[in-house]
């Protein structure tokens, strides 16, 4: 097919044209840009239905929401509609309170999470990444709605992506992508049930990347992934053209679709944004397991790679406007909409048409079925599941709401607007949500609109502002902004779960995986973690073995000689839910949390001799601050 053709019927209503809108997106990014007639933005207190999100002291919210952190490389678990902050789940960053990169039990999970090569890489800071910028979180589907057992996430900086356990709200795994380059969409197979995890190769390199290629750019790809949720094992990858965005996959487990900007395969931005036109990509998942079925594939850095370039069976590449950017499929299971980014439009395709798009039958602009125009820089779209739709406008700083009927009609020359109404919001949004709107049980209450900037929202804090997020009331006929909410350091996505989906423990179970490995090793030095408080010494390698219950550990001191490897290893035994233990040693830089009824390690080496006190962390009784003991180090023999 050749680029003409690929052009036909695009709907050119991008009237500001490409540089103007790129201009005015990157004047909302400079200094004072956005200060006009704040004041008049401002929602008044009528505006305002504050009792109807109000949630009293001892009350519980409705929806968890789990929130990505961005840059800090965390998830946050957030109550709705409080919007209070529940907890955070550490992840690709450091965490000082939990230990988190300190304890045997998640430097396995980060140390596994690293190609070798970059093991090597990161040599100067123990063979790992200290940073992160998780994105995308996405809860795992049963039958198109979320079944409670895992969260998935990217992580944008180093190409990784992550599974959290959601019974215990800690992250159980962690895998680097080969061959790609960044991770940054990433959604979950919603039907029958995840299955895949699929993650947007976003930036173009040459495949291997290992120096022999550099600036030829005609040798660069971009790759899109799909994990095996269960297992955490790449399924396949496939090659394709153009930079991938965003994903997200459809309620009948036969297609991901991708936004793709970049089909100029350029690599500044004046290349980047060059062609009026881009794609969203379409795969064919069971064509693609065919094709790895039949060895149609070629094995790099020991992943099934499929060539899904133009012209490939697995794949479809749809014209849309220049530069889409978020991907979001409809609760009703047909719609998919891909937000326009520099055009004011969004794309509307019918996924019961892409059958016969791979069979040929049609071309590819025959799935789309409206393409509203809607406002300034289109970013996400957001689902009532009662036929409207709620797009982001990152340059008008305002949600549009829609209706995908009178979108479809109007696209038909029928004379009828689709927009209902336009809120403020403060300023500059992303992402958005509405309530469980990314599953087939969408329940029309709330909105929450991520913004990039807070500016004038809050007490000045210096130069770096918190991003403001803000809860809308969508379950009248008119959207009312209710509650603003700041958020450090770039929240960037969330996904709002009825609080039905999610049953986390109260406390550990003894049979947990998450510290086998120190019940291994107890059972190896003949210890009963649950009553036994211990050392054993095995050359220079000492396990020291410690019960608490509050307030004490089971060892008021131990002894080590310099120089000795040593493991502590800490079980908390106390079965009250909310009693949590720490163990942390001055001036040894070690500190963990110990939760109710589990056992956590950490291992270091007792260089310096001397007397060092060790104590709990969390506070945990009356007598906690009684709760410490003494590590004697002796000396090495002169
Ligand atoms: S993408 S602001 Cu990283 Cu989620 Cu659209
Ligand atoms: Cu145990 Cu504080």
């Amino acid at each position: 097919m050749s680029q003409n053709e690929d052009n036909k019927g695009i709907n050119r209503r991008n009237v500001l044209g490409t540089t103007a809108v790129v201009a005015a997106a990157a004047g909302a990014a400079g200094a004072g840009a956005l200060t006009f007639g704040y004041s008049a933005l401002r929602p008044t207190a009528s505006q305002t239905a504050r009792g109807a999100f109000e949630v009293k002291p001892g009350e519980l919210d409705e929806y968890y929401t789990f929130f990505s952190s961005g840059q800090t490389g965390e998830v946050r678990v957030v109550g709705l509609p409080s919007m209070r902050e529940l907890m955070r789940i550490p992840v690709f960053n450091r965490c000082s309170a939990t230990g988190w990169g300190q304890t045997n039990e998640s430097l396995k999970i980060l140390r596994e999470g690293m190609l070798p090569e970059y093991r090597e890489l990161m040599a100067a800071t123990g063979g790992l990444y200290l940073n992160g910028d998780l994105h995308h979180p996405h809860p795992s589907f049963t039958d198109g709605t979320y079944d409670g057992r895992y969260l998935f996430a990217n992580d944008k900086a180093n190409t990784r992506v992550c599974r959290i356990r959601l019974d215990v709200m800690k992250c159980d795994k962690i895998i680097q992508l080969p061959n790609q380059h960044t991770v940054h969409g990433l959604r979950i197979q919603k039907y029958p049930k995840t299955g895949y995890v699929f993650c947007n190769g976003e930036d173009r390199v040459p495949v291997p990347n290992d120096g022999s290629v550099l600036d030829d750019k005609e040798k660069y790809h971009s790759i899109f992934t799909a994990v095996n949720g269960e297992t955490m094992e790449i399924a396949w990858q496939v090659i394709v053209d153009g930079n991938l965005d965003n994903v997200d996959a459809d309620y009948q487990g036969k297609y991901a679709f991708s936004t793709c900007y970049n089909s100029e395969e350029g690599v500044t931005l004046a290349e980047m944004s060059m062609n009026e036109q881009d794609w969203v990509v379409i795969f064919n998942l069971k064509r693609i397991e065919d094709a790895v079925a039949k060895g149609d594939y070629r094995a790099i850095n020991g992943v099934k790679v499929v060539d899904g370039r133009k012209g490939s069976p697995c794949t479809r590449y749809v014209p849309v406007a220049n530069s889409p950017h978020g991907m979001n499929t409809a609760p009703d299971g047909i719609y998919i909409v891909a937000n326009g980014k520099l055009s004011p439009t969004v794309t509307v395709m019918d996924v019961r048409k892409f059958d016969d798009l791979f069979d040929d039958k049609i071309q590819p602009r025959d799935v789309v079925v409206a393409e509203p125009e809607l406002g300034l820089g289109p970013l996400h779209t957001a689902f009532d599941g009662k036929g409207n739709a709620y797009t982001t406008l990152f340059i008008d700083s305002q949600i549009c709401k829609w209706s995908i009927q009178d979108a479809i009609r109007s696209y038909r020359g029928e004379s009828v607007d689709p927009i209902r109404q336009k809120l403020d919001v403060h300023y500059q949004p992303g992402h958005n949500h509405t309530s469980m709107g990314q599953t087939k049980e969408a329940d029309g209450k709330w909105l929450l609109s991520l913004n990039k900037f807070s500016k004038d929202r809050y007490l000045n804090v210096g130069p770096l502002k918190p991003e403001n997020d803000q809860l809308i009331d969508i379950s009248g006929d008119e959207m009312v902004l209710v509650h603003d909410n700041p958020t450090f350091a770039e929240p960037h996505d969330a996904t709002i779960v009825h609080h039905s989906k999610v049953n986390p423990v109260h406390i550990w179970n003894r049979s947990d995986p998450f510290f086998a490995d120190a019940v291994k090793q107890a059972a190896a030095d003949g210890v009963d973690l649950m009553a036994d408080s211990k050392v054993i010494r095995n050359g220079n390698k000492v396990r020291v073995y410690m019960t608490s219950t509050a307030p004490a550990f089971g060892l008021e001191s131990f002894s080590v000689k310099q120089g000795d490897e040593v493991t502590v290893y800490i079980t908390n035994i106390d079965e009250v839910e909310d009693l949590t233990h720490g163990f942390s040693i001055i001036n040894y830089g070690l500190n963990f949390e110990v939760a109710p009824q589990a056992t956590a390690s950490a291992t270091f080496i007792a260089n310096k001799p001397g007397v060092y006190w060790y104590y709990c962390s969390w506070f945990c009784h009356a007598m906690h601050m009684e709760m410490k003991g003494r590590m004697f180090v002796e000396p090495r023999p002169a």
